[in-house]
């Protein structure tokens, strides 16, 4: 068998709706150079052989609880380890000289994971990391070095990069870091951003078997890289440092290119992070697409809210093919979009852009998130108001709350320059808190809820199906017991409601007698959170102090494993301190 220059492999958990795009960039581009490439999306293949019991594993809703968790993330590999194994001969029988892994944060696991493994059957391959979650700003990069999980780590857009390395493995550094024959970390300088990128060939998709893909018929293309904002939530500078766009020319070419290479596509998804950063190419596209008479519909998932979208150019988008716009919006409050740096969309007029959009026929997304610095109470009412003011329309809008609230993640500026936004992120990206302690995890989690049920009332489309957090005990039991957001129990424990209240303690010690210590705990806390509102000064409240004990209790029952006579004992106490608390309100 011919030896091939680099296998990249797309690990679990990514996206399932169409094949990764970087990965058939890189395939393109290096091809292009002269390199032999093969990709293989090990994530697809898994998406399709999952049991039943993985079987929402790839969904959104899951949050923080499948990809991003190690001890989930073991518990899958160790079950599907023959298929895994299966699939790295595979790989390893194409004779590839490098591997190339791409690493987003909910596949750094995996790939890491992965890469031990192929390490384990072929010494000799050169292991690459790349992909988003590789940013200088992390630490995570210098483990994967250190400890010889990968040779090479790649920072930002690859293609130049590993092309000039496959090209000449001991004499590039630049948009890398790799160890010396000292085991000594060397980073290479930063690589320029390529500035052309109508000057990229089109992105090849004949590795992939498009049938695996939940998205039937649809390819993802893109308008641009980098963003014209600086949210300071947001990694994107990180690797995509400046804003740059296609022309509407090319962006055209290739959705003919694709057509006629796949003349079963019937629509694009445009997988950039502002889609509509450049008003004039993206008019230009229309008109090329409303001339050409492809009937190819588009959307725009990642735009911005901007003064240009006005209602004769959503009519032109319209009939040009374009039936989805989903505008990061955030908040309706303006102080606070200045705040956190989100400036393109300052200048426009939010209800006009909105209403006219729905009244073209497009389908308008708009996300949402909880608790941004600066937020208060009247801020979050602003939001539910918002919500209120559309219900006409709620069958053209989609609103998507961020399922993670508010989130700083190491490399964004938020976590980097916390004293700017007057926020301490010592308890990690999803536990910050203000420094005044108005703005906490559980306060945003709170917001959340309240939006998504409003939300749900008025009839609206949730992109999640959610009212809640899946995991939301769980998080609440890791804040409160002073952990970090990542320090999950070792075991999956589901959040399980009550079928039905138990009338009195009785009924619940015959209840939780019936169960084993996971789901104890977990109804025992659903139980105690019904009636859970969270407040800025919960440790002075009576709920407060039941949720004190809960938690406590929680850990407690962790180190007691099956002790039950003193579990019950426990669950005595506790009862008696709630009525105790109860009776002190009343
Ligand atoms: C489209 C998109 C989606 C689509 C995915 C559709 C799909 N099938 O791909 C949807 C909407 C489903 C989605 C979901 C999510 N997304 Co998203 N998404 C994007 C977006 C806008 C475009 C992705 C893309 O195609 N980019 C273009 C290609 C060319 O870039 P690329 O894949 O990064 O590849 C380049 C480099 O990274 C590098 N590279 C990539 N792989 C490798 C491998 C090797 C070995 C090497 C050397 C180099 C290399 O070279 C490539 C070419 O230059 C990006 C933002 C962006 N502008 O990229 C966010 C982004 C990837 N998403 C992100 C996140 C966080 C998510 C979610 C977790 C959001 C959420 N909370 O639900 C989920 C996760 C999905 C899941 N559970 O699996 C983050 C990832 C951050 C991180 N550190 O990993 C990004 C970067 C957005 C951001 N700025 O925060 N997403
Ligand atoms: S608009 Fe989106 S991609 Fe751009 S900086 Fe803000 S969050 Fe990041």
């Amino acid at each position: 068998m011919a030896e091939i220059d680099i296998a990249f492999i797309q690990p679990p958990g990514w996206a399932v709706e169409n094949p990764p795009m970087g990965l058939a960039m890189l395939k393109s581009y290096l091809s292009e150079q002269g390199l032999k490439v093969k990709v293989f999306d090990l994530n697809i293949l898994l998406y399709n052989i999952r049991s039943k019991e993985y079987f929402n594993s790839w969904e959104l809703a899951n949050g923080y609880y499948t990809w991003e968790r190690e001890s989930w993330v073991n518990q899958f590999f160790s079950k599907y380890s023959d298929e895994i194994l299966n699939f790295i001969f595979s790989v390893i029988s194409q004779n590839p000289k490098c591997i190339g892994l791409s690493a987003h944060n909910s596949s750094v696991i995996a790939s890491e994971l992965l890469a031990k493994k192929i390490r384990q059957y072929d010494p000799l391959i050169k292991i690459i990391i790349g992909g988003p979650e590789m940013v200088k700003v992390s630490p995570k990069w210098r483990s994967l070095l250190k400890s010889k999980i990968a040779d090479v780590v790649v920072f930002g857009e690859g293609e130049v990069t590993v092309s000039e390395y496959l090209k000449n493995p001991d004499g590039t550094t630049k948009g890398l870091a790799n160890l010396n024959s000292n085991g000594e970390i060397v980073e290479g300088e930063t690589r320029e951003v390529i500035p052309n990128l109508d000057s990229l060939p089109f992105p090849d998709y004949s590795d992939f078997n498009l049938k695996l893909y939940r998205g039937t018929n649809v390819l993802p293309t893109y308008f641009s890289r980098g963003c014209v904002n600086r949210c300071i939530y947001c990694t994107e500078k990180n690797y995509f440092p400046t804003f740059r766009c296609r022309s509407g020319k090319r962006v055209f070419e290739e959705i003919k290119h694709q057509r006629s290479l796949y003349p079963k596509t019937e629509y694009f998804r445009l997988h950039d992070s502002v889609s509509n950063g450049n008003i004039r190419e993206l008019e230009i596209l229309c008109d090329l697409l409303i001339e050409s008479k492809l009937e190819i519909g588009f959307d725009l998932e990642g735009a911005i809210i901007r003064k240009e979208m006005t209602a004769p150019f959503y009519k032109k988008l319209r009939k040009a093919g374009c039936t989805i716009i989903g505008f990061g919006m955030e908040t309706p409050s303006k102080p606070i979009l200045k705040n956190i740096g989100k400036m393109a969309c300052l200048s426009a007029d939010f209800d006009k852009v909105i209403t006219d959009g729905v009244k073209s026929g497009i389908t308008i997304g708009v996300n949402f998130m909880f608790g941004l610095p600066g937020e208060t109470e009247e801020d979050s009412q602003m939001q539910l108001e918002f919500i209120r003011k559309y219900k006409r329309y709620r069958k053209r809008m989609i609103l998507n709350p961020a399922l993670n609230y508010c989130y700083f993640p190491p490399g964004c500026t938020a976590y980097e320059h916390p004293e700017e936004y007057g926020i301490d992120i010592s308890r990690g990206p999803l536990f910050w808190e203000s420094i005044d302690r108005k703005n906490t995890f559980p306060i945003r989690l709170s917001r959340f809820e309240r939006f998504c049920k409003l939300a749900n009332e008025l009839g609206y489309e949730n992109l999640f199906g959610i009212t809640e957090s899946i995991n939301r005990n769980e998080m609440l039991d890791l804040y409160y017991s002073g952990k970090d957001e990542l320090s999950y129990p070792k075991e999956t424990i589901l959040h399980n409601k009550w079928e039905q209240t138990p009338a009195n303690l009785d009924d619940l010690k015959t209840y939780l007698m019936s169960k084993n210590i996971s789901d104890i705990i977990n109804h025992l806390a659903f139980c105690i959170e019904q009636s859970y509102e969270p407040s800025a000064k919960f440790h002075m409240s009576s709920k407060g102090i039941k949720n004190f004990i809960k938690f406590n209790f929680s850990k407690w029952v962790y180190k007691n494993d099956k002790q039950y006579a003193m579990f019950i004992h426990a669950l005595n106490l506790l009862d008696n301190k709630i009525k105790i608390q109860g009776g002190n309100r009343k």
